[in-house]
């Protein structure tokens, strides 16, 4: 990153207010843990490796449907806009966008992950001198403050990679409604969401055969006794992976292969063996549902693609 240009807002949640996120989750009925956990410099790797895979369908079919369809997206964009990124910003899915669109003013990556981010913040500002990057560190779940931007600049939001299903539907609701507001009038957003489909292939890219989302999954115990003082043992625990077709959701658990009792900081969590712990729910949506998703959340659907298979969707929402 160009210091000089650059400017970099750091509002990462304090080391304590993640534990007691932590500990509340175990405290749980079903013990769960919040999925952001899984993205250290590990599990971003891990992530990088899933998204490789042959099982997990979804980044490749994004990307077959985001290089057809950006050049629409830039030409309903028109010139000048900001673009403000959920996530991580250093994906080919991003320079995509960048290179389609006119002239965008500045672009706004917000993530948690602070070494990740200022890299990729800074490859982008040498690879596009004339862009305003201003990376946020932050976990956009929450409530996060953006750098201003000049009255008039239409902000185009970006949430690919089906990240929108890791939420409950009635918080995606929350976070969009927060988007919405970054996004301000005459906003829009482009989202990616993976769309319902028979088992097999669900649970295919959730339990792939060379066991990387295995890999990925235990990583997360690996961040809590890193960073929150906790004692688990990562082969006391196993990677299970299913799709609940009554909730449209695949969800991941982690399960204690014994009875044991762990370590978290000065707490002792109890494992019956066998008892789960519930690390990541990913909703699989219909069409219909995100477009619902979008009216509930104070956004239009303007455009929907999907790729030949009806796999994967991007969707384009206009503020109201
Ligand atoms: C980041 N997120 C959209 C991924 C997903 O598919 O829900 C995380 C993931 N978990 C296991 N594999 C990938």
């Amino acid at each position: 990153m160009n210091p000089a240009t650059a400017r970099y807002v750091d509002a990462a949640p304090e080391a304590d207010v993640v534990r007691q996120e932590v500990l509340a989750g175990l405290a749980a009925r079903p013990k769960r843990l919040p999925c952001k956990l899984f993205y250290d410099e590990v599990g971003s790797r891990l992530f990088e490796r899933i998204c490789e895979l042959d099982e997990y369908y979804l980044t490749r079919t994004e990307l077959v449907i985001l290089r057809e369809r950006v050049g629409e997206v830039a030409r309903l964009a028109r010139a000048g806009c900001r673009v403000v990124e959920f996530g991580s910003g250093a994906s080919v899915k991003t320079r995509l966008l960048l290179d389609a669109l006119e002239r965008p003013s500045s672009y706004v990556p917000i993530d948690i992950a602070r070494g990740a981010l200022l890299e990729s913040a800074a490859a982008l500002s040498l690879d596009y001198p004339e862009l305003d990057v201003q990376p946020v560190c932050a976990d956009y779940t929450r409530e996060v403050e953006l750098p201003l931007v000049a009255d008039g600049v239409r902000t185009l939001g970006f949430f690919p990679g089906s990240t929108i299903g890791n939420f409950e539907p009635a918080e995606a609701v929350t976070f969009l409604r927060r988007v919405r507001a970054h996004c301000g009038t005459n906003g829009l957003l482009l989202i990616g969401a993976d769309l319902k489909k028979e088992r097999l292939t669900l649970e295919a890219a959730y339990d792939d055969r060379e066991g990387v989302t295995a890999e990925f999954n235990r990583n997360i115990l690996r961040v809590l006794n890193r960073e929150h003082g906790g004692r688990f043992s990562l082969e006391a625990f196993r990677h299970r992976a299913f799709y609940d077709e009554r909730h449209g959701r695949v969800e991941m658990h982690l399960v204690s292969t014994v009875r044991q009792r762990v370590a978290v900081g000065s707490e002792l969590v109890s494992f019956e063996a066998g008892e789960a712990i519930v690390t990541e729910h990913c909703y699989k949506y219909a069409l219909d549902q995100l477009q619902g998703l979008a009216r509930k959340s104070g956004f239009e659907p303007l455009r929907t693609w999907t790729d030949a298979r009806a796999l994967f969707a991007v969707a384009l929402f206009a503020v109201i």
